[in-house]
């Protein structure tokens, strides 16, 4: 198994808004998701993040799961508005502390923290000032980085400066269903422009502040295929296969924006002020700081079908639309193999120095039963064979570090309210129970006895 070396981490991720609740306790300013969650209309089942799985009160009781389930290292992410409630300046020590005390009890049970910085909870001031299409919002990053890596950094040893910055700025700025909620493509363009700035910006501070520490980014990638043969298709693979991996990888990796991309771009008029007039000069070497390790999430592939094709031509395609029976709750297909595939290429083309598989998990709404048991082998099954996907990639020569199941709890699924369940852990939202489901105690039984060499 994957897991002949030592070193593997295997590991769960979370969240802050998500999973803290605390919205508006010990100083915390608001976020740009409290402010979209409280906004009528925006989230599926109505619900917000408010409490949550209430984690702000519970996280000694979520370590002890952790430790029971046996992992070695957490993902977490930390709310900026924790930290400057208005942004900028003024540090609420409050919110610092929380995340002290999560680290040190994590670091007492002997579990690795790997800390996220920006999971999406802006601060609503910075917002208001323009938010990411802004490139005074870089600054902020650079300044609240500054702040939690002094008081962290000398334990924590992991960090990740965004997670998955396409749905930051294509979900929240151009199709509107994350917060902000805005739709504009300009904004979305920018956005994703100054996210990625930011992170190279924050990497030297990090390092600074961090000694010995590694640094990374996490992007949401999904493996691309035409549909058919059909130039049509093709082309609506290239378009999408560039838009979600190769617009966010290129630049990381000091190849600047991808140019067929820059064109598509510039044709639907998408830059604003001209083609790439946002990228001012050292821009691209910012962005291509070097990196320690590059964080993968990956739920899904895309089968692309071009909507140039005329109805009465749009026969069958090579790549049948996949059925419901190999779908999880959430609608996505489950499609291991597309690990491989996205990890070997990551690997072949880009070369980053180590790889992390920082989410990877599934949507199952299973119940407990009569006996209070959560027996959700789906779950169990999609892990399995994910995570021997994950194995064969590193056959080929793939430096994967490290696994993160997305994710530890049932959680706020963001647009989605509570109406999805991706935790090994499920929740009762009502009174905060918590019950290892079947696939927490295979992870555990895993991770002891086949893992690491453990037994
Ligand atoms: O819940 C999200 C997480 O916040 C980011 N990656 C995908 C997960 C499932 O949608």
């Amino acid at each position: 198994m994957v897991t002949s070396s030592k070193t593997f981490l295997w590991g769960a991720a979370t969240s802050s808004y998500q999973i803290e609740g605390a919205w508006n306790e010990d100083g915390k300013g608001e976020s740009i998701w409290d402010r979209y969650a409280h906004t009528p209309g925006r989230i599926k089942d109505g619900k917000t993040g408010d409490v949550a799985c209430d984690h702000y009160h519970r996280y000694q009781n979520d370590v002890a799961l952790m430790k029971q389930i046996g992992l070695d290292a957490y993902r977490f992410s930390i709310a900026w508005p924790r930290i400057l409630p208005e942004g900028r300046g003024a540090v609420n020590q409050r919110g610092l502390d929380f995340y002290n005390r999560l680290v040190d009890a994590l670091l007492a049970n002997g579990i690795q923290p790997f800390v996220t910085l920006y999971h999406w909870d802006l601060p609503q001031v910075l917002q208001d000032k323009g938010g990411w299409p802004a490139r005074a919002t870089v600054e902020a990053f650079v300044e609240y980085t500054d702040v939690v890596t002094r008081s962290l950094g000398d334990r924590v040893k992991n960090w990740i400066t965004h997670n998955e910055p396409w749905c930051a700025s294509v979900l929240g700025q151009l199709v509107g269903v994350h917060a902000p909620g805005a739709q504009d493509a300009e904004s979305a363009l920018c956005a994703a422009h100054h996210l990625l700035l930011s992170h190279g910006a924050a990497v030297p501070v990090i390092r600074a502040n961090s000694l010995g520490s590694e640094v990374g980014i996490t992007l949401n990638l999904i493996p691309a295929v035409p549909a058919s043969g059909s130039t049509a298709d093709y082309d609506a693979y290239r378009q999408y296969d560039g838009h979600i991996n190769r617009w966010f990888l290129d630049p990381l990796y000091g190849r600047d924006y991808p140019p067929d991309l820059v064109r598509d771009y510039m044709r639907k008029a998408y830059m604003p002020g001209g083609e790439l007039a946002f990228v001012k000069a050292d821009d691209y070497r910012t962005i291509a700081a070097p990196c320690d390790f590059l964080g993968v999430n990956y739920y899904m592939r895309e089968i692309c079908r071009s909507q140039d094709i005329p109805e009465e031509e749009n026969q069958p395609r090579d790549i049948p639309v996949p059925g419901p029976e190999v779908r999880t709750d959430i609608n996505w297909e489950v499609h291991p193999d597309g690990l491989f595939e996205i990890l070997y290429r990551v690997h072949a083309t880009y070369r980053p120095r180590k790889l992390y598989v920082t989410e990877n998990g599934s949507s199952y709404g299973d119940a407990p039963d009569a006996e209070g048991r959560v027996r959700d082998e789906r779950r169990i099954a999609y892990l399995r064979d994910h995570f021997a996907a994950a194995q064969r990639a590193m056959e080929q020569g793939v430096p994967l570090a490290g696994y993160f199941v997305w994710s530890l709890m049932d959680n706020f699924e963001w647009g989605e309210g509570f109406t999805q369940r991706f935790g090994i852990i499920w929740v009762d939202y009502e009174t905060q129970e918590r019950i290892l489901k079947d696939s927490a105690h295979w992870y555990a039984d895993f991770i002891r006895t086949t893992a690491n060499g453990r037994e």
